[in-house]
Formats: structure tokens, sequence, C-alpha cells
């Protein structure tokens, strides 16, 4: 815990390190008590001339420190502020350290810890200084020998990265493991793991007629879950082989499950550490976007071998070198396991409904964070600490830069610039500019005279650009002009100068489409082809395309497939939408025209709500989701994303000042009106829809199913139908699989309150209660329903089952009570209640104490009396005498 003001870093300050640092020699004495870690380093200096060598540590113990075989004594180095000197005297020397430190008093879940009878290590970002004394950076590169000693019976299993080498039994109960990574890699992706296990395995052979055993590791009892994620973690494989030629480089590839994980997994060489919420999944526990969820992950970590750790980051501002291609990488695979065995428009359609959750997804989590305080460009210019920008903007807005340039070069030439990548910078710790850079290569073979200067202004700029679209047809010439400006409001610190800093024109790839009057594509003449979609290249401020031979005035289908992450600006009536939404062939842009009409009716609802006048739902909109639940071309899981209203978060983005009370009222205004208005037609669907539910299959055409029916219980719940309360029960009580399960209970809890909904709730508890993850989901309904208070918070936070120091039942029900129930949390006594959990956490775990801590980064945004009283709450915690970097950071940008 720290006091003082934390030194802010900036990216401009890169230095190399002076020394090279080619074998690292490890040997551990494990013990949850106390570890005694012996480090023998051999450095090698850069130029010519002598320097200090500095390492970093936190929280250790030094016990000894010799450089070439002398022991020093302490007045011949350096101890200080984290950072351990040496004076070496000559171009090579061999540094051997002895230190202590403490897994069992180690909440905060970074370097090595106990996670129940088990011992974890967690190293990126600046984990790994919490371990031994070492240069905690990832430019330095090092071949790894490990060696582990441990009491036997207790930790039978001793894993690190790479290949075991040697394993056996020493005096006293105690064995040893010697484990050798051949491939050099930086601190941050080292790893231990010791305990008792329970492991399902493969082996798979890869391209080039090798034979890889693949791991899954988990406790005792839980190992008839891990089957799906090995399958996953297969497909993985094969996928990186298919799609980008990346071949698996390890004989052995493990993935262990940890109870006790700040993040969703990390992708340590060779050995990946997950949360076990992204391995563990069976029929009766987990749901169908559970299932989907370790896919992603399983795939994100995997495909992390080559990007991110064959190909490293020289410094942490490049964070989005790595997050942002792993997962636009994750994001695809995803949207092709989806689409699998389909083709032409089906394809299309299947891989639609995994870009409209990662758009969804952005909007919710990125868009605001791009015009709040903690606003930074994917390549952050600054920090105080790094674990803070572990966020939205560096992984998923990092992924649509990536996408933009796979949208700009093609997919080939997307594949080329990824080979060329790999060609220059395999084995080497490397910038995003490298990586914009290798792209570009392809990008001038393609468009000779032109380069991607402007196109790298994405990664030095924050906030969502804002394209204004103006459309002007000529009925004499039948020409069509399609003018398209772009501009971008100083967001976060940029708004604290004066006068503001200019902000240049980005490369944005903007895709469109024209329908005429009944719905039809028009062909688009551009570039010597007539195209259903073309792709405008906008790099000015302004800038306008002329199509001829367009009969009628269209009506345009305007960014397609989100080609860009910006915010579009055109004026246009309802009845074009409603055309789009009925006629448009790109799936993207009709769920968009769906959500722009709902989105349109709620703010009126918002309007009435506020000002106390009639609140009046268009009828249109109902006949619209009723052609789109008719429509048999639909399917399911897309319809699930269609008539779906936008979230009660993405609402309130949209109302100024927020009024988070109206925006509940019209979100279930307008859900019950849609419900009785289409109320035979959400039945009939329901029951359409049932499945066998003991045939369970997590694919994505039963599992859509699963959603659609899981939806109309949800509206024909909201209209208080006759039959909707008992369907939710028989769907509960009655379920073969978790989704059902929870889609019924979800049902009762969140439109029934009462004895039905308790009872169920109970039901449910004592039949899941041996199963963590299971009461994660138990907790976060409760903390989400629209009924609960702080003091239902506060009374089930004594229960027995609640944990504050287990980051997964904290997030299930603080987390979501304080970031998801608009309704229950926007009350004083809600950010009371947040400001004390956000010190509380901070005592025991800084990284996720500073998630929790912003929760309220909009509150400047808010009408008065909610402003205050979060302006109060924030105030508090910046009092607090013992805040952590992490936390500090948080609250004093928010308070900016
Ligand atoms: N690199 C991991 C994310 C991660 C970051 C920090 C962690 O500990 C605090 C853990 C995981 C990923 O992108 O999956
Ligand atoms: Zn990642």
């Amino acid at each position: 815990m720290r006091t003082d003001t934390a030194p802010t870093i900036s990216r401009h300050d890169y230095r190399p390190y002076p020394y090279r640092l080619p074998e690292v020699a490890l040997q551990f004495d494990l013990d949850a008590a106390q570890t005694r870690v012996r480090s023998r380093l051999v450095f090698e200096r850069v130029g010519d001339e002598n320097q200090p060598l500095v390492l970093n540590g936190q929280d250790l113990d030094l016990e000894s420190l010799a450089l070439d075989g002398q022991a020093l004594n302490a007045s011949q180095y350096q101890l200080q502020d984290e950072m351990l000197t040496v004076f070496p005297k000559t171009a090579r020397f061999t540094l051997e350290i002895t230190s202590l430190c403490r897994p069992a008093q180690n909440s905060s879940l970074m370097g090595l810890y106990v996670s129940g009878d088990k011992l974890f290590t967690q190293c990126e970002a600046e984990g790994f200084r919490r371990i031994t004394w070492f240069p905690d950076r990832p430019d330095v590169m090092s071949r790894y020998q490990v060696t582990l000693r441990a009491d036997k019976e207790r930790y039978p299993l001793l894993l690190s990265n790479g290949n075991r080498l040697q394993a056996g039994d020493l005096p006293d109960g105690r064995h040893q493991a010697v484990w050798e990574d051949p491939h050099p890699k930086p601190c941050y992706l080292f790893a231990l793991v010791a305990g008792d296990f329970a492991c399902r395995e493969q082996t798979l052979r890869t391209r080039s007629g090798r034979d890889a055993l693949l791991q899954i590791y988990s406790d005792r009892g839980s190992e008839n879950k891990t089957q799906w994620a090995l399958d996953c973690l297969v497909r993985s494989v094969q996928w990186d082989e298919q799609r980008f030629g990346l071949e698996l480089d390890l004989d052995r590839f493990m993935v262990v499950a940890a109870r006790d994980f700040n993040m969703g997994a990390m992708e340590n060489k060779g050995l990946n550490v997950f949360n076990s919420a992204y391995v563990l999944a069976d029929k009766d526990s987990a749901t169908d976007p559970a299932y989907r969820a370790i896919e992603a992950v399983i795939g994100h970590e995997y495909f992390h071998n080559w990007t991110g750790n064959r190909v490293t980051c020289r410094d942490w501002f490049q964070l989005s070198l790595k997050e942002g291609l792993t997962v636009f990488r994750d994001q695809e695979f995803s949207a092709d396991m989806l689409a699998q065995d389909l083709s032409g428009a089906e394809a299309a359609s299947a891989r639609a409904v995994k870009r409209i959750d990662d758009v969804s997804t952005l909007r919710i989590a990125q868009f605001p964070e791009d015009a709040g305080p903690m606003a930074h460009p994917i390549r952050p210019e600054s920090y105080q600490e790094i674990g803070n920008f572990y966020t939205a903007t560096v992984y998923e807005k990092g992924a649509e830069v990536i996408r933009m340039q796979h949208t700009i070069l093609g997919e080939a030439g997307f594949r080329a610039g990824m080979d060329e990548y790999f060609r220059r910078h395999d084995g080497a710790a490397v910038t995003c500019d490298d990586f914009v850079s290798a792209m570009e290569s392809v990008y001038v073979q393609q468009n000779p005279g032109k380069n991607l200067d402007v196109f790298r202004r994405w990664y030095s700029q924050a906030g969502t650009p804002r394209v204004k679209v103006e459309l002007a047809y000529d009925a004499a010439r039948k020409t069509c002009a399609v003018t398209l400006s772009q501009h971008c409001e100083p967001v976060g610190i940029e708004k604290l100068q004066s006068p503001a800093l200019p902000k240049p024109p980005l490369h944005i790839p903007f895709a469109l489409g024209l329908l005429d009057q009944q719905g039809r594509p028009l062909a688009i003449e551009h570039g010597g082809r007539a195209l259903d979609t073309v792709l405008l290249e906008l790099v000015d401020e302004r800038q306008t395309w002329e199509f001829p031979n367009i009969p009628e005035k269209p009506v345009p289908s305007l960014l397609r497939d989100f080609s860009a992450p910006v915010i579009v600006e055109f004026e246009r009536q309802d009845a074009e939408l409603t055309l789009l939404a009925q006629h448009d062939p790109d799936p993207y842009a009709r769920w968009e025209a769906v959500q722009e009409l709902a989105t349109r009716q709620l703010l009126a609802l918002v309007r009435a709500f506020t000002d106390g006048g009639e609140p009046v739902v268009h009828p249109g909109l109902a006949d619209t989701w009723r052609g789109l639940l008719r429509d048999p071309g639909l399917s399911a899981a897309y319809k699930t994303r269609i008539l779906s209203q936008p979230t009660e978060k993405e609402l309130l983005e949209k109302t100024s000042p927020m009024n988070p009370a109206a925006v509940v009222q019209a979100g279930r205004h307008l859900r019950g009106q849609l419900g009785q208005a289409l109320a035979p037609l959400w039945l009939e669907t329901y029951h359409a829809c049932a499945d066998d539910a003991e045939q369970y299959r997590p694919d994505p055409l039963s599992s859509g199913r699963r959603s659609l029916r899981n939806l109309c219980l949800h509206y024909l719940m909201a209209a208080a139908h006759p039959e909707a309360q008992a369907l939710a029960a028989a769907q509960y009580y009655g379920a073969g699989n978790m989704t059902d399960r929870m889609g019924g209970l979800s049902a009762l809890v969140h439109f029934s309150a009462g004895a039905p909904s308790q009872e169920a709730l109970n039901h449910f508890y004592e039949q899941w209660q041996q199963d963590p993850l299971v009461i994660d989901k138990w907790f976060a309904l409760q903390a989400g329903a629209p009924g609960t208070t702080v003091e239902t918070v506060r009374a089930l936070m004594l229960h027995p089952a609640f944990s504050l120091r287990n980051p997964n039942r904290a997030r299930s029900l603080i987390f979501q009570f304080c970031m998801n129930n608009l309704q229950g949390v926007h009350t004083p006594q809600g950010y009371e209640f947040w400001a004390e959990q956000v010190m509380a956490l901070d005592e025991l775990n800084p990284e996720i104490a500073a998630r929790l801590a912003r929760a309220f980064d909009n509150w400047a945004r808010f009408a008065a009396p909610n402003r205050d009283a979060m302006h109060d709450a924030l105030q508090r915690i910046q009092r607090h005498p013992a805040l952590s970097r992490n936390v500090a950071e948080i609250i004093s940008k928010a308070l900016k």
C-alpha cells in the first residue's frame, strides 16, 4: 500500500535495457507460508561502458547476493524504492540472488499466490518482481531453466513453462521437477503451478507432422467438465494453422484452471493459467454463452502463442500490439466456428451474430471510456499503474484498429502483412508501429504512391470519431454524391488543454451500400467494378464520391459490418430505417437499423418519463418487430439479437443529463408494450423453439433456439401474460440444461417478485451449492434484479458463500450491482456502498479494486443530485489515507 503520489511513466521515456540476459536459472523451494527463490542470471552488457544494473523487486526479503561468485555486502549494492542496483565492472557477469516471498499473505493474486490448496503465479504485467529481483520489463528476453521443489503429498504436480527435463524424489517427503523452456521469453510469460490436479489430455499432430500433447488441468472432481475446453484448444490449434499458417511450436501445451484469478486467463508460454470460469463446462452447470466464452478465451490465449509470445511488446505502451491483434484473431475464430458448415447468406448471418455481439461490447464498454476521464489512445502516452490500462480501449478498440487494416488490405493482403510481420520480427520485442509498417509493405504494393501515415493516427488519438454523411441525388444525371466528413471532440485530459490541440483526420474505411425504394440492392460503380458494397477510404476531413447510373433516389445502408469504430451521423426518417430493417442484405446494418428505431422510441419514452408526458409507443415498431419475428429467412440466434432492445447502459449514454431512473422506466415500458402487442407470436415462437432437453449440444443452431425461446419468455413476463409465470416455473424446474434453467430462473427473478422467485432461488442454491461457478450466477442474478437494493446486497454479503477475496464472487455480487443495476445503485446509499467496497477491496487486491473504482467514471454527466452524491463518494475514496497506486490513479483522473 502506498500513500505517496506515484510517478507518471511516459512512452517517450523508453530506453533500451543496457544488458542482455540470455540465460536464467531459477530454483524454487515452494511453501505457501514462505518460498525461497534462488536465481542465477548471466548478464551481457550491450554497449562499451559500464552501467549500473537495476533490478525490480516488491515485497521480497533479500537473503543473499553474489556477483561472479563473490558475496556482496550492503555497502556494495543499493536497495531502495523497490529497486536493487548493483555496479558491475565487466561486460559479462553472473549474479546469484536468494530471496523470500510469502504466497499465503499475497491477496493481490499477482506474483506467486495461493488459491485453495494450490500455488499459482501471475506475472503480467509486473508480477514477476514479486517473485524475485529481476529486470521486470518485456524487452528483456531469456531462456529459462526452472527447478521446482516442494512437499510431494501437498504438491504432487509441479509445472512450469516448456518441457520437463527431469523429476525425482528428495529427502523429507519432498520432490522436484526441472523444466526448460527452449523459447526466449520476457519474464511476464513465466509461470509455475503446484498442487494436486486432475488432467484431461490428447495428442494432436500438427501440420508439419509433430505430435503435441494438449493438457487441461483442473481441481479433482472437475475433470468431467474439461472436455469442451480441450475440444476448443484442438480447434484453436487447427484454425491458426489454416487461417494464418501458424503452427504450435511446443511439444506440450498446458492449460490450468484456477479458482482465484484476477482476469480471464493468461498466456504464459506453454502453461496458460485460466480463471476456472473459462475452462469448466457441462450441460448442467454452464450456459450457452459460457460455452462460447470458453471457446473465445481458449482461442485468445492460444493465439497469443504467436501474437504476444513469439513476437512480444517492447514496452507496456505497446500492449495493444499483442492484445488488439489477439482479440481480432479470437473474434475471427469465433465467427468462423459459428459459420462452420454454412455458406452464402447463412454463413454471413452467422458471422454477423458474432459481429453484433462484439460491436455491442464495444459500445457498452469502450465508447463511454473513450468519452470519459480515462480516455486514452489504444497506445497510451502515459500511466501511473500499467494494471489500469488493460482496458476496453487497448483490447476492443485495438481489435477494431486491426480489423480496419484487414478491411483495407482484404483477407489475402492482411495475411501477406502478417507473414511479413513474422518474417521481420519473430523472436523480438517490438512496437505497434512495427506492425503497421509490415501491413504498409503490402498496402503500398496495392496502392502505389500511398501509405498508412494517416492510418497510424489511430494509435495516438483518443475519442470516438463522428462521421457525418450527406447524400445528394441528381435525378437528371442519375448520379448520387455521397459526402463524408469526420471530426473528433477533445476527450479526457485533452479537455483541460487550452487552446485545444488539433485532432487531425483519421483514415476511416467506410462500407456503404445503396437500396432502391423497394429495398432492392443497387449496383454501385466504383473503381471500375459494379458492387453491392463499396469501401470508401476517408482520409481527409471531408470527401465526396459520386456514383453514376443510379436510377432513383437511393436509401443508403451505412457503415456495413461496422467497418470502423465511429459514430455515424445521418438524418433520416423512421420510414427509411423501417425499409432497411426489412430489406438490408447486410445483416449487421439491418440489425443497426432496428436498433436505431428502438433507440428513437426509447429516447422519446425517456423524455416522456422525465417531463411527465404521455409515454406513447409507436405502433410501427411492433409491426417491424412482428415482421422480423415471423421472417423464415432469419436464424433464431440473429432474431434474438435483432429483437432485443438496446441495453439500459447504451441508452443512458445517449441521455443528457443522464437520467438512470427514466432510462430504466423507458426500457421496462417498451418491453411491456412489445410483449403485449406480440403476445400470441411470442407464445407460438416460445413453443416452436423447444428442443429435446436431453439432447443438449452447445452448437450455434440449438443454442440460437434456446436464446430466442428465453427472449420470448422474457417479453411474455414483461407483458404479464397470464401463462408466463407458469411457463417460467415449468421451464426452471423441468430444465435439462443450465441455459434453460437460468432462462426460467431469470424470468422469475426479474419479473415476479415474492414467493415464486424466492422459492426458485432457494431451490437453486440447494441444488448447486457445491459448484462455485454456478453459485456465482446465483449471486449475479440477484445483484442485477430490479428490486435489489443496497440492503439486499449487504444481506447477500453476509451469506456464508460470499467472500470478497475471490474475484469471481466479488464480481458476481458487488460489481454486478454497482456497474449494471442502474435502478439499485443510483441512490445516495448506492454510491456510499460503492465507495466502501472500493476501499475494502483495495486493501486486499488493488487490481480488482481499481476496476470497481471505475463504475462512475461518467459522474459529471448526471443531473445534479446524482452528480453531487457521486462526487462526494469519489472524494471520500480520495481522502482514504492508504490508497493503492491503482485506485489513486483512477480516482484522481475521475476528479480532474
Ligand atoms: N494477457 C492476458 C490478460 C491478463 C492481464 C493481467 C493479468 O493479471 C493481472 C492476467 C491476465 C490476456 O490478454 O488474456
Ligand atoms: Zn490477451
